[in-house]
């Protein structure tokens, strides 16, 4: 299984990226060459003399499209032409794809390569998802204006995952999501606030007592929260198993 060691973005507003890729956690793993992330300006593929990438859409209606030619010639310049043995997955953000999960976020950290593609405007040509894009993840049912935050949830979901990224790889490995459970209540000094306790028993000193509570809690916030994730709601994601308000 290889790992993830380079992510090169496409887009037409690459200053977005700047400071996003400069700061925390993931700024430290790019300059200490963990992985390298490289943002494009998709006009540097424009042939023009104004560097269009857009045009009016064929059959007309409001708004833009994106050009297939510069999208296509700055996927095939980083990622080589769409062909069983490219290295790099072409990822297209967009709210037309399949929902993004953590388990996506894995499958990803695993690839030697992502270029991860901004689309901005309605949309961009069908033909460009067609002959040069691996999977088009949409990271939430909502419209934004571009794929520049979308890529940078997936960006900060994939790096985290990659080994000396993060500064303790247990969160990682027994995080929420990957077991179906959503974390319970933390807490942390001071033990009285606003005259409420911490409970009692994660000052016991109880490790094992400490950690059935927190399995006991977990259960139970994934149960009133969220029924969908939880394997003991009887039926997965279509349970229909309706919240308890909170
Ligand atoms: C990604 N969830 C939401 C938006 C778009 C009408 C207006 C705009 C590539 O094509 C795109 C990309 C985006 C930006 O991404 C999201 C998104 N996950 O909004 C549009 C579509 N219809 C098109």
């Amino acid at each position: 299984m290889s790992m993830l060691r380079r992510i090169d973005v496409v887009t037409i507003f690459p200053a977005l990226f700047e400071p996003f890729l400069r700061e925390s956690i993931l700024g430290a793993a790019v300059s200490s060459g963990l992985v390298a992330i490289e943002v494009h300006d998709l006009r540097r593929w424009t042939t023009d003399r104004h560097q269009v990438v857009d045009d009016a859409p064929y059959g007309g209606g409001p708004g833009m499209v994106m050009k297939p030619e510069p999208l296509v010639a700055a996927i095939e310049a980083l990622a080589g032409p769409k062909s069983p043995d490219r290295t790099a997955c072409v990822v297209l953000l967009s709210p037309q794809g399949r929902r993004l999960e953590q388990r996506d976020l894995a499958g990803l950290a695993a690839k030697a390569a992502l270029v991860l593609v901004c689309g901005r405007y309605e949309g961009i040509d069908q033909r460009v998802i067609e002959v040069a894009v691996d999977q088009e993840l949409s990271i939430g049912d909502y419209v934004l204006s571009g794929g520049e935050v979308p890529a940078m949830v997936l960006i900060e979901g994939v790096t985290r995952l990659l080994p000396g990224v993060l500064g303790n790889p247990d969160s990682v490995k027994f995080e929420s999501f990957q077991e179906r459970l959503l974390e319970g209540p933390q807490y942390t000094r001071p033990a009285q606030f606003r005259g409420r306790s911490v409970p009692e028993i994660l000052l016991s000193g109880d490790h094992g007592a400490v950690a059935r509570w927190r399995t006991e809690q977990a259960r139970e916030t994934t149960r009133s929260r969220r029924p969908d994730l939880s394997i003991e709601s009887g039926g997965g994601d279509a349970s229909g198993v309706p919240g308890e308000e909170t």
